[in-house]
């Protein structure tokens, strides 16, 4: 690889985007990826060196697990130093939760992880994959003085580089699949490639890469509905080795004030099971004690997730869950932003 020009891993996991469409047939199959640079010729006109790596069978990203993540964070960590920045191609479906993730496995990140997938297979006439493909490849080799420029897990589809751990998959069919309702874009694609610097992350450079492998998944994300039941939420609570639960409270972070509802929280928390509370809706902040509907909550000593996306609150759970915090602390380690996840 030439010594000037950015060394560039693309990582295959799997997702639409790595899709031909055999036009005689029309079947749907995937894509060797080893033959990329023929198949888009295109890259060859990119200012950097690219390699690439793919899962043996790479996924529909539905079937995504933390295990999963982990192989990403382990390829990343295996070829830090050799690459300037990486490049994760991933099904859209969820790949706010793995980008989120990879946020919180790769501390003290100091180079660019730009996640992109697409709507439409790489080998469809009117596919969004080469322009999601190149422009990811483009942000991912950006630098100055010889050093990256963004140095943060990130999200790219349709014009604009999000914050991975701000996005939410919100359509299923317009291109513009992903939305960051809390945070600023930090880029955008026209005719010039638009920086907004000011919100980059500025992770601490002088340490080095820390990989947290160990995400634990005895959690539950319970979304309140209007009738929910005693039986149901009890039912949840009592899950064996349960540790922590993520509440999707409604507006500012408020639910009912039924005694039964409040009691069963507070008999959790008394037992040692973390309660977070976020909202159900997809821009805004958790205030509790705004109204009397969140009060209580607060008062029991329930976590506040502030204007988290439910994609980075829970995999900030199973981190932390999987770093040993203590009870103590765990409260104001989880309302503190670790990586930019929340304001
Ligand atoms: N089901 C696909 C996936 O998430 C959807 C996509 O990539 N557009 O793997």
């Amino acid at each position: 690889m030439s010594q000037s020009k950015p060394n560039i891993l693309l990582i295959y996991t799997g997702g639409t985007i790595g899709m031909v469409k055999d036009f005689k047939t029309g079947v749907l199959r995937a894509f060797d990826f080893k033959s990329l640079l023929e198949r888009i010729p295109e890259l060859n006109l990119l200012d950097c060196n690219i390699d690439t790596v793919s899962f043996k069978e790479p996924i529909d990203s539905s079937n995504m697990n933390p295990g999963y993540w982990v192989q990403i964070a382990e390829l990343i960590e295996e070829n830090y130093e050799v690459f300037d920045g990486f490049v994760v191609l991933h099904g859209s479906d969820t790949m706010s939760y793995t980008a989120s993730a990879l946020s919180f496995m790769l501390e003290n990140l100091a180079k660019p992880v730009v996640f992109t997938g697409s709507q439409l297979p790489i080998g469809d006439l009117r596919t969004d994959a080469k322009e999601n493909l190149i422009t990811s490849i483009q942000v991912a080799s950006l630098q100055e003085d010889n050093n990256p420029i963004i140095q943060e897990v990130c999200l790219y589809f349709e014009y604009k580089l999000y914050r991975a751990n701000r996005t939410t998959k919100i359509n299923a069919e317009h291109f513009e699949a992903f939305a960051s309702l809390n945070y600023p874009e930090l880029a955008t694609s026209g005719v010039h490639l638009k920086l907004n610097k000011d919100y980059l992350f500025k992770p601490n450079t002088k340490k080095r890469l820390l990989v947290h492998k160990r995400m634990d998944t005895n959690v539950a994300l319970i979304k309140l509905f209007p009738g929910i039941s005693e039986a149901l939420l009890k039912n949840i609570i009592a899950t064996p080795n349960l540790k922590a639960v993520i509440l999707e409270t409604y507006g500012a972070g408020n639910s009912t004030t039924e005694s039964w509802f409040v009691n069963l929280l507070e008999e959790a928390i008394y037992k040692g099971i973390y309660i977070v509370n976020i909202t159900q809706c997809s821009g805004g902040s958790v205030i509790m004690g705004h109204y009397e509907t969140s009060n209580q909550l607060k008062n029991i000593g329930v976590i506040s997730g502030k204007d988290i996306t439910t994609e980075a609150a829970l995999s900030k759970l199973m981190y932390m869950l999987g770093l040993t915090v203590s009870q103590k602390e765990f409260k104001t380690m989880y309302e503190t932003s670790l990586r930019g996840e929340m304001s």
